[in-house]
């Protein structure tokens, strides 16, 4: 225990009534929705990286989090763990997602980081084991070294490649030691800056093996968990390879990895791409690549990953509502990819960003399963596509050209518009937020 954390109570569920800013208004873990612990419906985890490790930088200045566990040494990485687990406590956590790079410092040789990381897992099994919170999902970083500025696996230097490999392995067997639910692989720097000096078509292919033998070596492990890639269409690079879910998908598809990998899609990332977060996952649970989210904002107007904690609650409903029809989370769940504004330096900051994100998430929860419940929404959607229900209409898929052209004439066919009725939808989704 730090005590970094300590004059902050345990923050429980108390009710919308509340003026008590370190207690749940909407989150209640044990509310049940839909059949279903609201808990289990939200798996809400903690990221690592913006929480413990983000020290408050920006290109125009450096550090402004003085956290005591900044440092270089397995001292640090210790003290950074015991503050995290301190937080996970507090809050109540069901989850946590972790990079190799945030739980413990890199060195410059792969011997030194494989030890590093396999004592810092064996330190984080002992935390998880005493406080109950588990591992929503490992990752690798990729990206921050300097030795993959030109990308991890599609790095131009087949040593590189190799490096990558060996780092993936490693964190593939510490998430499977800590009984994570999912590995993560995000593209970091999976892209390029000029296509001058870049071979796109070889690249691709490099990254399609490397995601073959994971899929491989996942299976050789007998890891149970489910293997997700994050897509994102700029950020380092200018190009991101994994764009959006359409752009993974087909990458998927073209490497035969359809079946084996799905998706964890970020409400921030989809924003760059130019799509809502809705968009992305509804495209994502009808190609049945829906895997997990990671909840944040964007501010609207800058263009960047700003990775803002989520507090706009009708974003949160339709994306809910999008998960919820396509069943739900199972191995899942909602990571707080998001982290403080650098002026907020104070330990409760990092609290109640969290407590605001679950009560946001919550409150999106229950208005999307109140808009399912209601169903009129889904009956409104069914009645739209309702004369293709008709053998004629199922028939004629299976036709061609000719004759469709043939009855066209034949009985003079005019198609009637029908009213779309956008607004109308729009007044029925605001009965609920
Ligand atoms: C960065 C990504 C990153 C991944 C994990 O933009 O969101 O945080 O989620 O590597
Ligand atoms: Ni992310
Ligand atoms: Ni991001």
């Amino acid at each position: 225990m730090t005590g970094y954390f300590a004059d902050i109570p345990p923050i429980a569920y108390e009710g919308p009534e509340t003026q008590n800013e370190f207690a749940y208004r909407h989150y209640d873990p044990n509310e049940v929705v839909l059949g279903k612990r609201m808990e289990d419906h939200l798996r809400f985890a903690v990221a690592w990286w913006h929480s413990f490790a983000w020290p408050g930088g920006d290109p125009f200045g450096g550090p402004t989090f003085a956290r005591p566990w900044f440092g270089d040494s397995m001292d640090h990485a210790r003290a950074k763990a015991d503050a995290a687990f301190e937080l996970f406590g507090i809050l109540g956590q069901p989850f946590f997602c972790f990079h190799d790079a945030d739980v413990c410092p890199e060195a410059e040789d792969f011997a030194t980081n494989l030890a590093r990381l396999d004592e810092m897992t064996d330190y984080i099994g002992g935390h998880m084991e005493r406080v109950g919170t588990k591992l929503l999902w490992g990752t690798a970083n990729l990206f921050s070294h300097r030795r993959f500025m030109a990308g991890a696996a599609t790095n131009p230097d087949p040593d590189v490649f190799a490096w990558s490999a060996a780092t993936i392995k490693a964190c593939m067997d510490a998430t499977h030691r800590l009984g994570g639910q999912n590995y993560v692989l995000w593209g970091g720097r999976e892209g390029y800056e000029t296509l001058l000096n870049t071979d796109l078509g070889r690249e691709a292919d490099q990254a399609g093996r490397m995601l073959a033998m994971v899929v491989d070596y996942k299976h050789k492990i007998g890891f149970p968990g489910t293997i997700l890639v994050e897509p994102k269409p700029q950020e380092p690079t200018k190009h991101q390879y994994d764009f959006d879910v359409a752009t993974v998908y087909g990458f998927l598809r073209r490497y035969g990895l359809e079946d084996e990998v799905k998706l964890n899609i970020e409400q921030g990332h989809a924003i760059l791409a130019g799509h809502s977060f809705e968009h992305e996952l509804a495209l994502a649970a009808s190609l049945d690549v829906l895997g997990s989210i990671d909840i944040n904002r964007n501010d609207y107007q800058s263009g960047w990953d700003t990775d803002q904690f989520p507090n706009n609650v009708p974003e949160m409903t339709l994306a809910y509502y999008e998960v919820l029809r396509a069943g739900g989370f199972t191995t899942g769940g909602t990571n707080f990819d998001a982290k403080l504004r650098r002026q907020s330096i104070d330990p409760e900051d990092l609290i109640l960003a969290h407590v605001g994100g679950m009560d946001a998430c919550a409150r999106g929860l229950k208005a999307a399963a109140a808009m399912l419940e209601d169903g009129r929404l889904e009956s409104a959607r069914r009645e739209r596509y309702s004369r293709w229900d008709s053998p004629e209409a199922q028939a004629m898929l299976q036709s061609d050209l000719d004759s469709i052209s043939a009855r066209v004439l034949a009985e003079d066919l005019r198609p009637e518009p029908v009213s779309g009725r956008q607004e109308r939808l729009e007044n029925l989704v605001n009965h609920y937020v």
